[in-house]
């Protein structure tokens, strides 16, 4: 199963069912996988846990026939019974140390940070790599933290010692900003998931983030 981490790959989706215009949610990830998205996680709030175990089977199978790498939102437990490749947490889940007792030491683990603080931690408790974030305002996530903007992006970018994936607020007309700030790895959901045309979409967001990288 592939363990691609962000760097390794230049776009990281995430799911949300309240975004993707109503579309079931293997259309939503087949178009994903279709336009060669390498790295999918899933993060959905509402359902139940039986339920999330479900999509979560699914996108296992979808994932590995693409040949992607998936990860879990929090639920270490759906994580492990659908043999994800790794889980990601935020700083008010279960801390990674825990979370590697647990997972053991193949699973990717990748945690949310807002700060140089819990940048510098994050290896140092075992996590695989970083989010960082959220860049822009964004409806997406309840109770985000204020946006970081370039400044974190730029330390991370020049400091970090973890592979880290950019997130929140990211769009068409912004990503290639993100990148010239350093970023090799953006993650976006409604941007992708609430595209009418989630293929296009993916390549225009490639093809605006490249224009990022080299210029
Ligand atoms: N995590 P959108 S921001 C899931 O900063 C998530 O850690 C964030 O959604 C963080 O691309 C975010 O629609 C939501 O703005 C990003």
């Amino acid at each position: 199963m592939p363990r691609i981490l962000p760097g390794e790959t230049d776009i990281y989706a995430i799911t949300d069912a309240g975004l993707s215009l109503g579309r079931p949610l293997e259309e939503v990830v087949s178009a994903l996988m279709g336009a060669g998205v390498r790295i999918l996680q899933y993060r959905e709030k509402k359902l139940k846990s039986g339920a999330m175990l479900e999509e979560c089977r699914l996108l296992r199978r979808l994932t590995r026939e693409a040949g992607a790498c998936f990860i879990v939102n929090d639920h270490v437990d759906i994580a492990m019974l659908v043999q994800a490749d790794g889980v990601h947490v935020g700083q008010e889940d279960l801390p990674v140390p825990a979370v590697r007792s647990l997972v053991g030491p193949e699973m990717i683990i990748g945690l949310s940070t807002h700060l140089p603080e819990q940048a510098r931690e994050a290896r140092s408790l075992g996590a695989d790599y970083i989010g960082v974030g959220p860049i822009f305002a964004t409806n997406t996530k309840e109770d985000v933290v204020d946006p970081v903007g370039y400044e974190y992006l730029d330390w991370v970018a020049r400091n970090g010692d973890l592979p880290f994936v950019a997130i929140g607020g990211i769009k068409r007309h912004n990503i290639a900003e993100v990148a010239r700030h350093g970023a090799r790895c953006c993650s976006l959901v409604s941007e992708l998931v609430g595209a009418p045309d989630i293929r296009t979409r993916v390549e225009d967001v490639r093809k605006a983030m490249r224009e990022g990288m080299v210029g």
